[in-house]
């Protein structure tokens, strides 16, 4: 394969030079925490008044964690390290409570950024003559701007089309001759959904590659894509306070995510011990930033499970790889006591060539008990008058999750188109038990 880098001595940097760069960089980031009213207490808290007390990479452990919880008491200044007036752009997640979590970039801050993004476009084998077509929403979601400036950093034609409006999509991608696509997993499914509908002939369009991320996606729904689509799909990892997108990102051996590792420093640590677990393993990802002045943010609990990869890239990328994210600690279900990930299911499902692009999980209390129904379409030429295969597939769907799982679901087949569609993330799981029991 021709592997192409954006920036090579960087992406290649033996691991020693990389290390020694990690810990200049951590250093100066430090410097910025220690500017914030957040940061400076909790830092001198833990005995950190300078940056010269961080002395090696090992002295991280010195810096208590970041939670999302701190990031919301810290609304609306709390991280901010710069002036204000240095400050030229924010973005913001609502998340679910309400109060939101702010992230705010100086002019240095959004270039490198860009840079990032750029590394990670061109790992893909993208050039300045593709046509990228950024179907994710613009806005206060990173996802939008993130990609925007990546692909201009890299000299493709941007076109700015934002989630959503399959009809309007797809006459771009005729008009422009789009050739590379930035979605949801969730969202580049519901378009091949809707090709057939919208009269669109694949040999029309002339898409060679899709991006793939901002919610957790098994490898049969890349599959499914990838052959349904015929695109090239690269999961492409990141989260709104460390940027956004260019966190992690899948190269052409598509065997993992080089997590750009001058730009944040990656642990992996056991949820419940706050140690780290063995290299290898499974834990939860804690990011420190460290390419970002206006608003540094160390040792962040992600919430995401996730493990490295051991064995090195055939590309030569020096930067570890991630596994595809399992899930949050935060969305692991509890269903008569089992424990189980709504990434579970879709491993199962999306590996069925007869279900459809689109599935939902519902949870409800049934008397003392909890019921688990999988709500999934199914293809368009399954859905017919004879309820035989109907049944049939009903009934290997459903043994084969009890094996998997362990848990008896009820199962329900739908029309395809007949479950909701959402333009950002999707929503996957319905929990519909009292919260207070
Ligand atoms: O989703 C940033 C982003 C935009 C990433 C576009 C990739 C593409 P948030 O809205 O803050 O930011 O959500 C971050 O989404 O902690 C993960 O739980 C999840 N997530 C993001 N990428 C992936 C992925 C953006 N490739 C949260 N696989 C993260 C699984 C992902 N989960």
């Amino acid at each position: 394969m021709n592997f192409q880098y954006w920036h090579p001595q960087t992406e290649k940097m033996p691991r020693s030079e990389l290390e020694a760069l990690q810990l200049q960089k951590l250093k100066e980031e430090v410097g910025y925490a220690l500017r914030t009213t957040f940061y400076k207490k909790r830092l001198e808290g833990a005995g950190i008044n300078t940056p010269d007390d961080i002395k090696t990479l090992g002295d991280l452990d010195k810096i208590p964690f970041t939670t999302k919880h701190d990031l919301r008491e810290g609304f609306p200044w709390g991280f901010l390290s710069a002036q204000k007036e240095e400050v030229i752009r924010l973005h913001a997640s609502s998340g679910t409570t309400g109060v939101p979590t702010t992230i705010y970039l100086s002019g240095d801050d959004v270039r490198r950024w860009s840079g990032y993004v750029a590394r990670c476009i061109f790992a893909t084998g993208c050039n300045k003559s593709d046509v990228f077509q950024n179907m994710i929403t613009y806005g206060l979601f990173t996802g939008g701007l993130g990609f925007h400036y990546g692909g201009e950093e890299v000299g493709m034609m941007v076109i700015p089309s934002g989630a959503g409006n399959t009809d309007r999509q797809f006459k771009l991608m005729q008009d422009f001759g789009t050739t590379v696509v930035h979605a949801t997993p969730s969202f580049l499914l519901h378009v091949e959904s809707k090709m057939k509908e919208a009269g669109v002939k694949r040999e029309s369009l002339k898409l060679k590659r899709a991006f793939a991320g901002a919610e957790p996606y098994s490898e049969d729904t890349r599959k499914r894509i990838e052959e349904l689509l015929k695109v090239d799909v690269y999961n492409s990892y990141g989260l709104s306070e460390m940027n956004g997108p260019g966190v992690a990102f899948e190269c052409q051996c598509k065997a993992g995510m080089h997590i750009w590792e001058d730009g944040y420093i990656a642990e992996i640590i056991d949820p419940d011990t706050m140690q780290p677990v063995k290299e290898g393993e499974i834990g939860e990802l804690v990011l420190t930033i460290l390419c970002r002045e206006a608003t540094p943010i160390l040792r962040y609990r992600t919430r995401d499970l996730t493990g490295f990869y051991t064995d090195p890239c055939p590309c030569g990328r020096t930067h570890r790889r991630l596994r595809r994210i399992r899930g949050r600690s935060d969305d692991m279900l509890i269903i008569n006591g089992v424990n189980i990930f709504p990434s579970q299911i879709e491993e199962v499902i999306m590996g069925m060539k007869e279900v459809g692009n689109n599935y939902l999980i519902v949870v409800e209390k049934d008397g003392a008990l909890d019921r688990l129904t999988v709500n999934t379409e199914v293809r368009p030429e399954i859905f017919m008058d004879d309820s035989r295969p109907l049944n049939a597939l009903k009934e290997k769907i459903r043994k084969t999750l009890q094996l998997s799982i362990s848990i008896n679901p009820k199962v329900d087949l739908h029309e395809s188109g007949y479950l909701p569609v959402s333009e950002g993330k999707a929503v996957r799981v319905k929990d519909m038990r009292p919260k207070d029991l």
